[in-house]
């Protein structure tokens, strides 16, 4: 079967992390999180992998080549964003028969998308606890009968989970009309799909669509969790690793440090000496992490620096990021309530009672900087010594 994944998009609410970086090359665990996609579609047995592609595309193309695992790959360049079914467009040139469609932000356990490549005409379904904010399916069994955006009265249970296979003859049907939000949508090719033949709805065991910066956290303890032990790298004197931790080759652990898995610890990064290191936690390529600092549930990218006496918990740093001696992190609240963060100019609820501060790439703290929880801190951003920085800048 041949896949088509959604990789065009920039992640406007993914901001700062999306600056440099398209939402899908963001690091999860040990790959970019659209590979975790690929690698969903390559074990479910796909014939060819076609990436759409947009926004910072080259950083995409140079990360699979033309061939990922085995499976050949090729790129279809959509210029704008106009949505999904305009995405499938153009890739469509590619395409010769039956075909899979995948978001590309969307993380999905291996077994669910084989059951659907194997299902025919078919539509990946999460069940949810609230369906209200999600496309919902109407179904007649395991048939799709519908699927409505968002209803205040939703008709099951069954999220759409951005996964889809559609018969050869969809080919014909891309070109649909703007939706009421302005954009060509995969779901009125599916509305076609419903209206000429049968198209069923596969539950999927586990589904995580990734558009927030706690989205991304989610991803990670997802994907750090299926990691075994490993340690390749040099590990020195009394250090623990307790768990399911893992240490390339080429990175460093100094004694004295503890790191409690799932952790990752990539090539060139060096820890310690005395680090404490909690789950799950990635350190991404050429990251620093010094002597009296504590790091839990938290990406640091690649090149980042964390290297005296700070705490960073529940947080996203970015590439190139700098903590100052002695900042840290605040990720609770007082009244407990979930951390809100703002996402495109709206205060929204992260669901978390726990979570850090987002740091876009290049922040650096000054010494002893202290930072609310859910705060956003763009690309570049500094602060001054001593400074309790409790909005975004
Ligand atoms: P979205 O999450 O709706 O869009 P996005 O990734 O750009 O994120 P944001 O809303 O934060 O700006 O897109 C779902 C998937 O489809 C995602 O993998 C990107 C992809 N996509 C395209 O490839 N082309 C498009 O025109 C659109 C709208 C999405």
């Amino acid at each position: 079967m041949q896949v088509v994944i959604l990789a065009a998009g920039e992640g406007t609410r993914m901001r700062p992390l999306t600056t440099d970086t398209p939402k899908p090359m963001l690091p999860v665990a040990d790959r970019p999180l659209v590979a975790h996609t690929a690698d969903a579609a390559v074990e479910a047995g796909a014939s060819e992998l076609i990436l759409v592609v947009g926004y910072e595309a080259d950083a995409v193309r140079s990360y699979f080549g033309e061939e990922y695992r085995g499976v050949p790959v090729e790129f279809a360049v959509q210029a704008e964003q106009r949505g999904t079914a305009d995405a499938v467009r153009a890739a469509s040139e590619h395409l010769d028969g039956p075909f899979a469609v995948l978001n590309g932000d969307n993380l999905y356990d291996r077994s669910s998308i084989a059951a659907l490549f194997d299902a025919g005409p078919a539509i990946a379904a999460s069940r949810v606890d609230d369906p209200t904010a999600y496309g919902v399916l109407s179904t007649d069994r395991s048939t799709v009968t519908g699927i409505v955006e968002k209803p205040d009265d939703p008709p099951t249970e069954l999220a759409n989970a951005g996964a889809y296979v559609f018969p050869a003859d969809a080919r014909e049907w891309l070109d649909v009309e703007k939706s009421e939000r302005g954009e060509y949508e995969i779901t009125d090719v599916v509305a076609r799909a419903i209206e000429t033949g049968t198209v069923s709805a596969v539950e999927v065991d586990r589904w995580l669509d990734v558009g927030r910066p706690w989205e991304l956290l989610a991803a990670n303890e997802w994907k750090l969790g299926e990691l075994d032990r490993r340690i390749d790298g040099e590990v020195r004197g009394d250090a623990t690793l307790r768990g399911n931790v893992v240490v390339e080759a080429g990175a460093t652990v100094e004694p004295g440090v503890v790191v409690e898995g799932p952790a990752l610890i990539r090539a060139g990064a060096e820890v310690g000496p005395n680090a404490y290191v909690r789950g799950a936690t990635l350190l991404a390529e050429d990251t620093h992490v010094g002597h009296g600092v504590e790091i839990k549930n938290s990406v640091i990218g690649a090149g980042s620096a964390v290297p005296h006496v700070t705490y960073v918990g529940d947080s996203v740093l970015g590439e190139g990021v700098n903590f100052g001696a002695g900042t840290q992190v605040a990720n609770l609240r007082h009244d407990g309530e979930p951390v809100r963060q703002t996402v495109k100019g709206d205060r929204v609820s992260t669901g978390r009672r726990k979570y850090g501060v987002v740091a876009g790439d290049g922040v650096k703290t000054a010494v002893n900087t202290s930072i609310n929880p859910g705060v956003t801190l763009s690309k570049g951003a500094t602060t001054t010594p001593g400074e309790s920085v409790t909005r975004d800048r």
